[in-house]
């Protein structure tokens, strides 16, 4: 009889190539010797560390799949996906600084950017030496990108811009500000222009209360008059579809990402169920424990081997958006899911930082938000299936 692996039942490792194992590990040494260490101190005290970014660009955990000729690592989305679950094995936080600078900072610029544009930016986002964020939400435009207000107007030799974004992750810290924005000199369609720290009219201020995702800082975007000449303009893109075509990679990551906050609740309530004893038996030999252990095993291998499928087909370019849509949603939904089991599981001591796990459930309600929200995603998967919107 084969032997089962209760932590790999169906083979994942096995389904790796060498280089997305390496990949993996290195990421997984990475997380459990530099940030699991700090995660609690940051999470508690809304701790800031930039060095972070420096050290994951040492790593090569920036740009993964970002060319070597601009300093990525020139590698597919599958290993793109397996740094996501290392990273957010420790927090939710950690992979969202991550994957903003890799999907939404560094994959337009190289995919809509100028070869200038890409010289100039991409190897100090690759090293982590420049810190980058992304505006598209605002205030008034959440799940309706479409109903943005910022405005680039045309001026002599480029642009001056004017709006406010919402909900930046890593914006009070960044170097390099991707914004969208509609462009009257374009009809009004939404451009792609990349501002950097420091200029005239330009602030990200830090938004400060939150109760989830503690250990990644989020703010505004303010642009007031911000003067930009043609060059900030990403000249290959126009429309949401820009936008969207990285948040298509960016929701891949986070697909598995989630798996690997659910992994870690987990085995954490694993393990608790087999140290803790009440009624003079281990809690881990109760059958409604291991029932939830079942159902936790089930639903992040199966999440885990979606996310694997999706991955190739995206290094096969056969991935549609909807694809992406359907394995963001159902991942974050059960990650969320069984973080909130696993800190139940673990009785009031669920409720302490230590135990790691209501730190992942927290985040989790972030990430079942962010980058289309579980039921924005639920509508997207109808309208393909009925061929009818029910956004509005
Ligand atoms: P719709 O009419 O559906 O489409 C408009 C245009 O966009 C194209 N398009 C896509 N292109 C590529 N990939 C996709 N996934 C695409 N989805 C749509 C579409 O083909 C069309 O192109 P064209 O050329 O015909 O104009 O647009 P809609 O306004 O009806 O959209 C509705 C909806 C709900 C699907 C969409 O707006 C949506 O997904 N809303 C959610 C918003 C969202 O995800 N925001 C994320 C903000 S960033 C963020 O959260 C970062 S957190 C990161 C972190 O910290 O880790
Ligand atoms: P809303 O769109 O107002 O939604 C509120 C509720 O209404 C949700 O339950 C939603 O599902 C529901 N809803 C909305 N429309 C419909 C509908 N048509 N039918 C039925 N229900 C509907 N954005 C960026 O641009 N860059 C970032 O770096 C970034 N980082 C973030 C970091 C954090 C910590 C957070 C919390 C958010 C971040 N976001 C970022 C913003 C995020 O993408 C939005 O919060 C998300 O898209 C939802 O928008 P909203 O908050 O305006 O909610």
């Amino acid at each position: 009889l084969a032997k089962f692996d209760w932590e790999d039942p169906l083979g994942l490792r096995a389904s790796l190539s060498e280089e997305e194992r390496m990949i993996a590990d290195s990421a997984a040494a990475y997380a459990a010797d530099k940030l699991l260490p700090r995660v609690s101190d940051m999470y508690l005290n809304e701790g800031v560390a930039p060095e972070i970014f420096a050290e994951m660009g040492e790593m090569g955990l920036l740009g993964v799949t970002i060319p070597e000729e601009y300093g990525g690592l020139g590698a597919g989305y599958v290993s793109y996906g397996l740094v996501a679950r290392e990273v957010e094995r420790v927090d939710s936080g950690y992979r969202s600084m991550m994957s903003v600078q890799s999907s939404l900072v560094m994959y337009p610029i190289h995919a809509y950017g100028t070869d200038e544009q890409r010289k100039k930016y991409l190897p100090g986002l690759a090293a982590g030496t420049l810190i980058g964020c992304f505006g598209l939400t605002e205030p008034d435009a959440g799940s309706d990108p479409a109903g943005m207000k910022t405005v680039a107007k045309k001026t002599d030799g480029g642009y001056v811009i004017n709006g406010a974004k919402m909900w930046i992750s890593n914006s009070p810290i960044a170097d390099v500000f991707v914004v969208w924005a509609k462009s009257e000199a374009h009809g009004g369609k939404i451009r792609g222009f990349v501002l950097e720290k420091g200029m005239k009219g330009l602030s990200a201020p830090k938004i400060n209360g939150k109760l989830s995702l503690r250990a990644s800082i989020t703010g505004e975007i303010v642009m007031k008059d911000v003067e930009v000449g043609e060059d900030a303009l990403l000249p290959g893109v126009e429309g949401l579809k820009g936008p969207f075509g990285c948040l298509n990679r960016a929701r891949f990551g986070i697909a598995w990402g989630v798996m690997g906050a659910a992994e870690d609740s987990w085995h954490r309530a694993r393990q608790y169920g087999l140290d803790r004893t009440q009624f003079g038996k281990p809690l881990a030999q109760t059958q409604l424990f291991q029932k939830k252990l079942a159902d936790m095993q089930t639903e992040i291998t199966l999440g885990l081997h979606a996310a694997l499928q999706v991955g190739r087909m995206l290094d096969a370019g056969t991935a549609a958006p909807e694809a992406i849509s359907l394995i963001k949603r159902n991942n974050c939904g059960k990650a969320l899911e069984i973080a909130r089991h696993a800190r139940d599981m673990h009785g009031g001591n669920g409720i302490m930082a230590e135990y790691h796990v209501m730190r992942h459930a927290q985040n989790l309600e972030t990430v079942n938000t962010y980058e289309g929200t579980h039921d924005v995603h639920a509508l997207i998967l109808g309208r393909a299936q009925t061929g009818l919107q029910a956004f509005f």
